[in-house]
């Protein structure tokens, strides 16, 4: 895929009009804007209930009350829909959690879908995985031990194994067909499982917490589905607090915290449980990933009472990490500008955040 995905983002100047050599003539077209460019025929495999006219669209499908199929129906982004042209349905069945999706998209590569909800494709997941994963650990010093709750498509082990410091990685995955999925169809993010350093669990992380030794890790890194159904409760109080109990004095959490312009209350919730459960430093960083709603993403990172944890500056830059960079594939999106970048947040989110006080104690 590597090269498929640096097309991707060539491809995408060219579309836009803006890649032209001196003569003002265009570049040689890339294989991916001509099929883009020749609106792509209607496939008999694009046969799906999120998949209307060849287009998916984020939604959670339901049943409406005539019995009929209901779409953009989230209610975590209600009123919008954002469309992926679909190629071929490439696999769809129901795990014992949720419906799982693999499509071949027009312009984004492979897209794996949850439950109607995009939760990476191949041309966009470099944002999200490198920067859920070293904000937490360029923010300590050699960290060592790490759990990754969710994440069974492996692209968070992926980027945790450009640190040579770390001994062991636990990843705490609920359901195996992801895994299993990701392996078949996402081998550059399922490479991540290949890592001797890592131990799978198969199984509810709240159990696998409850049962970790106290201050067992360094880093705990939350890679989780939307907090509809299922990881509900991993926007809880309980589980902040297990997992403050499994962090050594000074370790950090970083949880998936969704959108600043659609889940800000969400964000609220959360930043206020976690004031009170961590008792070290507490911040809001984002990025950008189209395919997600609204195109951006949050971060919450914690720290516990202990060593003082500066996230805005990292104490472990990745580019003094040597051969981090490059680690199985060169560090597409994230750097240490990108890092501080993170935390710097729009008016609108300060003064929504502002009745936490100092949300961003240091
Ligand atoms: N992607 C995942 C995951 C857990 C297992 C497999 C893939 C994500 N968590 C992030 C999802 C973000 C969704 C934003 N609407």
């Amino acid at each position: 895929m590597g090269d498929d995905a640096e097309r991707g983002l060539g491809c995408q100047k060219i579309m836009d009009g803006k890649e032209s050599n001196r003569n003002g003539l265009e570049k040689e077209i890339p294989s991916c804007c001509l099929k883009a460019m020749a609106s792509a025929p209607e496939l008999d495999s694009n046969c799906h209930s999120t998949v209307v006219s060849g287009w998916f669209s984020e939604s959670q499908t339901s049943s409406g009350k005539s019995g009929g199929v209901v779409y953009f129906n989230n209610p975590m982004w209600p009123g919008e829909a954002h469309s992926i042209k679909v190629e071929k349905i490439l696999f769809k069945e129901k795990s014992l959690y949720q419906e799982v999706l693999v499509f071949e998209s027009l312009t984004y590569g492979k897209v794996l879908v949850l439950d109607g909800i995009v939760q990476l494709t191949e041309k966009d997941e470099c944002a999200y995985q490198e920067m859920i994963t070293h904000l937490p650990l360029c923010s300590i010093p050699s960290p060592k031990t790490v759990l990754v709750v969710g994440g069974g498509d492996g692209g968070v082990l992926r980027e945790i194994s450009r640190h040579s410091s770390v001994e062991h990685i636990d990843i705490c995955e609920i359901d195996k067909m992801v895994i299993d999925v990701s392996r078949k169809f996402f081998p550059e993010l399922a490479v991540g499982f290949d890592d001797p350093r890592v131990h799978l669990h198969v199984g509810d992380a709240i159990e696998f917490l409850k049962h970790a030794p106290e201050g067992r890790y360094d880093a705990v890194i939350v890679d989780s589905s939307d907090p509809v159904g299922p990881a509900q409760e991993l926007v809880e109080k309980p589980f902040f607090e297990t997992i403050s109990n499994a962090l050594r004095p000074g370790g950090v959490l970083c949880n998936m915290a969704e959108s600043m312009w659609l889940h800000t209350h969400l964000i609220q919730d959360m930043i206020s449980i976690c004031r009170v459960t961590f008792k070290g430093s507490v911040h809001y960083a984002w990025t950008s990933v189209p395919t997600y709603p609204s195109g951006v993403i949050g971060f919450l990172l914690c720290s516990t009472e202990g060593p003082h944890v500066d996230f805005v500056n990292p104490i472990n830059p990745i580019e003094k990490l040597e051969g981090a960079d490059k680690h199985k594939r060169k560090l597409r999106f994230y750097n240490s500008e990108m890092h501080s970048a993170a935390f710097a947040l729009p008016s609108f989110l300060k003064n929504e955040l502002s009745w936490l006080g100092d949300y961003s104690r240091q």
